[in-house]
């Protein structure tokens, strides 16, 4: 895991992107966003335990599983969207960025590699693409069903109950 300012230059998403400037795990907290690094997914099965996670499933995001697709996949995860739900995303193998938004609405780029696994507060506008590897593979966790609908970023997901939620917990 690694996190910094996303440049905001032109270029393929994939890019790293990486402005130079180091974005702490402070401020990472202070948006809600906790992260481990678990080699071992028994500390995946505790983790999932201890927060009331039942279900789970697996994702590879690459070219040879998603053949023509890949492409528009890539692009329609790197539109920005929240969720009503936390997300836990925790890399198998491979790796990829989470774009998430900071307080003052810039972009705080998280670089995902192999056993990281991050926890995302609902409500956090964010974005993910796969890194110049074009390879993820990846484990999506959830407490019940899947819940994780991407509400792509408008006026009235600025106004969504879950949105206004996050807001008021960063206050604190
Ligand atoms: C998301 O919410 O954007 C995703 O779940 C991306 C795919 S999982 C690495
Ligand atoms: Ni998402």
């Amino acid at each position: 895991m690694k996190a910094y300012w996303f440049d905001n230059l032109p270029g393929d998403q994939r890019e790293p992107h990486d402005s130079g400037r180091t974005v702490p795990d402070s401020y990472l907290s202070k948006l809600g966003i906790l992260h481990f690094n678990y080699p071992n997914v028994a500390d995946v099965d505790a983790l999932a335990k201890s927060r009331d996670y039942k279900n789970r499933d697996e994702i590879t995001i690459s070219p040879a599983t998603m053949g023509d697709v890949y492409e528009e996949k890539v692009k329609m995860f790197f539109n920005e969207h929240l969720h009503e739900d936390e997300e836990i995303r925790y890399i198998l193998d491979g790796g990829g960025y989470f774009d998430v938004r900071s307080d003052g609405d810039d972009w705080v780029r998280i670089k995902l590699e192999k056993h990281d696994l991050m926890i995302m507060p609902a409500g956090i506008y964010h974005r993910f693409t796969t890194d110049m590897e074009n390879y993820t593979k990846a484990m999506r966790l959830f407490k019940e069903d899947p819940k994780w609908t991407p509400l792509t970023r408008s006026g009235e997901t600025d106004k969504n109950q879950y949105r206004q939620e996050y807001l008021k917990a960063r206050e604190t």
